[in-house]
């Protein structure tokens, strides 16, 4: 997938390039800092806490550097197979990544990692402290955050707002003096590897948090099952698939108000997304407890961790 623009990255001799983690608790605004970064709404953002399930991958050439951002689940306490696979593509990053971003809620309380994500982020690479909801946060918050992040991790936050777009600037020249000196490893036109059909499902799973409550949008996941790539408008077939007849019923609604309504919501951001018309017919199945179900989990995309101890 390529940006729009086409606006001038150096590709000369000493260009820097490399892989950037975004980490931490959910809902601390790792996937509105990635927005941000990549100046570009490319991951899911609600509310609600994990609402980010996979790894979602945001490139940003500029100025002779590339940054390939990682946003990444929360790392939750697993209680059920998805978070495993969730917990899994979170920390599987934090070992590979040149720059491991651990984000921090400032407006929350400080977050209890588990002994073995704690040593996984003591032996990053390169690792730093984000202390974000500056906007949000009392000064007090503020400064607890940094006598957590110098007591942790012998560090000082950076204090940012991925909401506001404070900080930002300051963080990315700070991110690429950081980054090692390489070749782009990516084309310096493309804003993602993963494909126009990844972010179709995001965006109506996004769509589906906005309008359902309590643990509908969480048993929902979606598949986009026809693509036609060169029709006009773009027709897009997918389909949610939820744990229980009751959850079926209740994304239909009265008459089919409810999927209407999702059509609607979804399309939009699709269309905003691809720059142009599209035609989204969705589709609703019922898979039970897919959630647990370490087969239909992979057919959902997930990497399960060791699946035969978890089913
Ligand atoms: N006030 C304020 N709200 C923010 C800021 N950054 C993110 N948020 C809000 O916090 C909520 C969660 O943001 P996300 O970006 O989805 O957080 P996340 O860490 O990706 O969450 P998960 O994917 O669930 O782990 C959303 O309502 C955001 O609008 C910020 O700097 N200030
Ligand atoms: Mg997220």
């Amino acid at each position: 997938m390529t940006r729009d623009d086409d606006s001038p990255a150096g590709t000369s001799a000493a260009t820097r390039a490399g892989y950037v983690a975004l980490v931490g608790y959910p809902n601390a605004g790792k996937s509105s800092l990635m927005n941000r970064l990549v100046e570009q709404k490319l991951s899911i953002v609600t509310p609600l806490a994990q609402t980010t399930r996979e790894r979602v991958l945001g490139i940003d050439s500029r100025d002779g550097v590339q940054m390939v951002f990682i946003d990444t689940p929360g790392l939750v306490e697993p209680r059920y197979l998805l978070h495993r696979a969730m917990l899994y593509a979170a920390t599987e990053v934090i070992d590979d990544a040149d720059v491991v971003l651990l984000l921090v809620d400032a407006a929350a309380g400080m977050p209890e990692f588990s002994p073995d994500v704690l040593r996984l982020l003591t032996l990053a690479k390169s690792l730093l402290v984000i202390s974000n909801k500056h906007d949000l946060a009392k000064p007090a918050q503020l400064e607890t955050v940094r006598n957590w992040s110098r007591e942790r991790f012998g560090l000082e936050p950076w204090e940012v707002s991925a909401l506001a777009g404070t900080g930002i600037d300051e963080l990315r020249a700070e991110i690429a003096r950081r980054l090692p000196e390489s070749p782009f490893l990516f084309p310096e036109d493309d804003i993602s590897s993963q494909p126009v059909r990844f972010f179709v499902s995001e965006f109506v799973r996004e769509a589906a948090f906005e309008l359902f409550e309590k643990e509908v949008p969480y048993s929902i996941a979606v598949k986009v099952d026809e693509f036609r790539e060169n029709s006009s408008p773009l027709y897009i077939r997918a389909t949610i698939y939820v744990e229980r007849p009751t959850q079926k019923a209740i994304i239909i609604g009265q008459g089919g108000a409810a999927i209407k309504r999702l059509g609607q919501s979804a399309r939009l951001k699709i269309e905003e997304f691809v720059g142009g018309p599209v035609y989204l017919d969705l589709w609703v199945k019922v898979v039970p407890r897919w959630r647990k179900d370490p087969l239909q989990l992979q057919r959902f995309g997930f990497s399960v961790p060791n699946p035969e101890k978890n089913a």
